[in-house]
């Protein structure tokens, strides 16, 4: 395995920090990346415990550009070259358009569209100079699916896989490989209002199959999964 380093945004709960502790006990460094500074020092403390992957703190805000910028800047002092890049800070509010509640489309938008290009745009280039390298895009079920409350949501999530094959096609031949992972409902705080007869799955079982992808050979690239509960 190539990888040697990498970040995870939105590593301070649910799917991010169960791929944050995947990669550490792979013996991957990870920065992990949020906005709350008691939790992520606490799941940094965890994970280095352990002993396996090192793993350090940074906040930013991924809707901010100059915060990602200074984000990345600092992994690269730290850790030097970044070889995968994990965008998974994502929001889910009120997504009806009828509700006109045009903040939280604003949020959604910000986080999980902007903020996923802000962070592509910092680590691209020099993935490509290194000619090596893994962007993983965490989208959704949402992302290929609409129902009549998550318009908002699934548009943002459908403009996440829009992203990932569009930047497959513009990687090809470069080594830089790219995964859209789409989950189905998993056990997070973002599910807490969902009343679906199915168990959500494990946030292990989404940072697992993301291991699936990134242990692949160097000739394979697998570019889309999707994970739903039984
Ligand atoms: O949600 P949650 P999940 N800047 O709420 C961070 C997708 N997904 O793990 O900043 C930086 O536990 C926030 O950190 P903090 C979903 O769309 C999920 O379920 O400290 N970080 C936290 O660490 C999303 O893309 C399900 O508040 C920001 C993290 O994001 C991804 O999975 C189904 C931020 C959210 O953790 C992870 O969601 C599906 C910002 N501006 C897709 N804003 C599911 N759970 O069922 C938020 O299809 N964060």
């Amino acid at each position: 395995m190539k990888i040697k380093t990498a970040i995870v945004t939105g590593a301070s709960s649910g799917i991010g920090k169960a791929i944050a502790q995947k990669l550490a006990a792979e013996h991957i460094q990870v920065v992990l990346v949020a906005r709350s500074k008691d939790k992520l020092s606490s799941i940094a403390e965890e994970i280095n415990k352990q002993g396996n992957g090192k793993v350090i703190a940074i906040l930013a805000d991924v809707s901010k550009r100059d915060e990602v910028e200074s984000m990345v800047h600092k992994a690269r002092q730290v850790f030097g070259s970044i070889d995968m890049y994990v965008n998974n800070a994502g929001l889910m509010l009120n997504a009806v358009v009828t509700e006109g509640k045009v903040d939280e489309w604003e949020q959604m938008v910000d986080v999980n569209i902007k903020g996923v290009l802000y962070g592509l745009y910092q680590v691209i280039p020099e993935m490509i100079k290194q000619q090596y390298g893994h962007i993983i895009n965490i989208s959704s079920v949402s992302g290929s699916e609409v129902t009549k409350t998550s318009t908002v949501y699934s548009a943002t999530k459908f403009a996440v896989r829009a992203i990932s094959i569009g930047l497959e096609k513009e990687l090809a031949h470069t080594g830089v490989k790219v995964t859209n992972v789409s989950p189905g409902m998993v056990d997070t705080r973002l599910i807490e209002n969902n009343h679906s007869k199915r168990t959500p799955l494990d946030t292990a079982d989404i940072a697992n199959a993301i291991y699936y992808a990134i242990s692949q050979p160097d000739h394979v690239n697998v570019n889309e999964l999707t994970i739903r509960p039984v």
